[in-house]
């Protein structure tokens, strides 16, 4: 069955429906079939895990941090290398076999009582199980909602993951990677039980968000607003993509006095607005767009790139050599930096590579864009926003936000930003605001009119900004002139997504096309109960924006 595997979790999933063969996103069927198995065995650690937990017992935060990785490993575009897969599969197995001698005794699904196979072919074998599809019998909407649940809590784990790495957790969330997991294998759960679980993973998604805002502002104080440089500058250079803050921090700790110049790449940019990023004078600006441009952008670059987290292509011969990744990032053949016990990173090799790669030439001329508006930058400026709401001369707000993608109805976002009418304000997060942010919006009422919130996680400032702006007009964030136009790619949007819909925030957009995981019946629910709205034309969708609530 090695040729054969079934994956629909992302947006760019084969004609709307499932990679089959081999994943758009450059996943094997080895890999693919290997993820199911990892998943399997995680959902078997996890039942095991909720039973010892409702006899008023702790799991062990190794064990939590073990499963955070291992669903972040199997998010769209981050892990690629069969040997990790294995390893990470091969511990699974004796986490869970710690955990079936605690559990009490009773009644346990097929993935605690399954034993892992010895050999790679022996598990790719028994992956067949574990794949989505594998009971025919299941109910469809089951099935969504349980996927639904799934990529929710992988979205959640990278967040997970990154908070982590600062010092800083939730209980609440670690519990509930255990408690989520298990509820995709309960047999015994209804449809309004998942339908509940759903929105579960919403508010845990809040909440991960929530300890990610903190770790992120308390490590790096408040993001203020700063200007990133977008051109090359002469030199040795790294660049750092991904969304993982420590990595860069502890980078340009490495690289200072070096003359090796740090860029951001992607996800990376709103790091410009942390004062104790920004301090650092050779994190010299932002280069390129968002992910899916990378193999044409770092084609023969003269210098190397860090790549901290998703989203990771297939490295082209052309700088296979440069690439390296951290994290729990991977692919076959590309060289890896891990983490060291006392929890440091040793850069010396990427460090030195840059500097043999010898950098761009020349520098090219300056062209600015502005970052770093927070909750804490943007509400500085609430009073004013809703006095000149009030006097009319801010009209609408738009949150156009998410992930980037590759397909060609990404443009509607560029349309729709572009077409913004003059006295509203776009605010935008995660690396879909590639399609506009380069783009000159001016000012409305002496304020910029394009409001850099952040990274995909930032949705959480997006929401204390919302909310904020709700309370000093007396009203719910439904009732505000704030329309959000969400784009998806990976599980961190469904993370976001499934966050918002918990809020009970109504009438969003979402696109460009819809997850292929949700069944029809799962799909009208949504429709039904939050007014969730396909996107159709950029011309359409803003007149009806503007028109319901104007
Ligand atoms: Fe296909 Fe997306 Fe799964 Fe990759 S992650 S195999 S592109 S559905
Ligand atoms: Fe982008 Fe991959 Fe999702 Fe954090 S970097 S948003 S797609």
């Amino acid at each position: 069955m090695e040729n054969a595997m079934f994956c629909y979790q992302c947006e760019q999933t084969m004609g709307g429906k499932g990679c089959t063969k081999s994943g758009v996103c450059g996943k094997t069927p080895e890999i693919a079939n290997l993820q199911d198995l990892l998943i399997y065995q995680l959902k078997g650690i996890s039942c095991y895990a909720k039973k010892i937990m409702e006899q008023e017992k702790k799991i062990d935060k190794s064990i939590v941090s073990f499963v955070e990785n291992g669903l972040f490993t199997t998010l769209t575009n981050v892990n690629f290398d069969a040997e990790v897969h294995v390893k990470l599969l091969q511990e699974s197995q004796s986490i869970k076999e710690r955990l079936r001698d605690e559990a009490p005794e009773g009644e346990y699904p097929d993935q605690c009582t399954y034993n892992l196979s010895e050999t790679k072919e022996e598990m790719l074998k028994d992956s067949v199980k574990a794949g989505i599809m594998y009971d025919q019998s299941l109910d469809a909407d089951i099935r969504s909602l349980r996927s639904t649940i799934l990529y929710g809590l992988k979205g959640v784990s990278a967040y997970g993951h990154q908070a982590r790495y600062l010092g800083y957790h939730s209980d609440q969330v670690d519990e509930f990677y255990f408690k989520g997991l298990e509820a995709t294998t309960n047999d015994n759960l209804s449809l309004e039980d998942l339908i509940r679980m759903a929105m579960r993973t919403g508010e845990i998604s809040v909440e991960v968000m929530r300890t990610l805002d903190e770790a992120n502002t308390t490590t790096y104080k408040n993001p203020s607003p700063h200007k990133v440089n977008v051109n090359r500058v002469k030199g040795p250079f790294i660049i750092v993509s991904g969304h993982d803050l420590k990595d860069l921090e502890m980078l340009l700790e490495q690289t200072e006095g070096k003359g090796i110049n740090i860029y951001t790449h992607g996800e990376m940019i709103p790091a410009h607005g942390y004062p104790s990023l920004k301090k650092y004078k050779h994190l010299v600006g932002n280069f390129g767009g968002a992910w899916q441009d990378q193999q044409k952008e770092f084609d023969n670059i003269p210098g190397c790139i860090l790549m901290t987290t998703n989203c990771l292509m297939r490295p082209r011969e052309t700088y296979k050599d440069r690439i390296f990744t951290t994290n729990v990032v991977g692919w076959d053949g590309i060289k890896f930096i891990p983490t060291k016990d006392d929890e440091t990173k040793d850069f010396s090799e990427i460090i030195e590579k840059s500097l043999e790669l010898g950098g761009f030439k020349e520098d090219e001329e300056k062209k600015e864009i502005l970052v770093g508006f927070g909750h804490h930058a943007t509400l500085s400026h609430a009073e004013k926003i809703v006095e000149e709401v009030k006097a009319g001369n801010i009209r609408h707000f738009f949150l156009i936000g998410g992930c980037d993608g590759a397909r060609p109805g990404r443009n509607y976002y560029t349309d729709f930003a572009k077409m913004v009418p003059n006295d509203c304000i776009i605010l935008t997060l995660a690396c879909g605001k590639y399609r506009f942010n380069k783009l000159d919006f001016g000012t409305v009422s002496g304020l910029p009119r394009l409001l850099d919130v952040g990274q995909c996680n930032d949705a959480y400032s997006a929401v204390r900004i919302a909310t904020a702006l709700a309370d000093a007009f007396d009203t719910d964030v439904n009732s505000l002139p704030l329309t959000i136009v969400l784009s998806w790619y990976e599980q961190k949007a469904v993370a976001d997504l499934l966050a918002l819909l918990s809020l009970g925030i109504k009438g969003m957009y979402l696109g460009p096309s819809l997850p292929a995981f949700l069944s029809p019946n799962v799909l009208q629910y949504l429709v039904d109960t939050f007014n969730i709205k396909p996107i159709s034309t950029a011309e359409e969708d803003l007149k009806s924006s503007l028109n319901q609530i104007c």
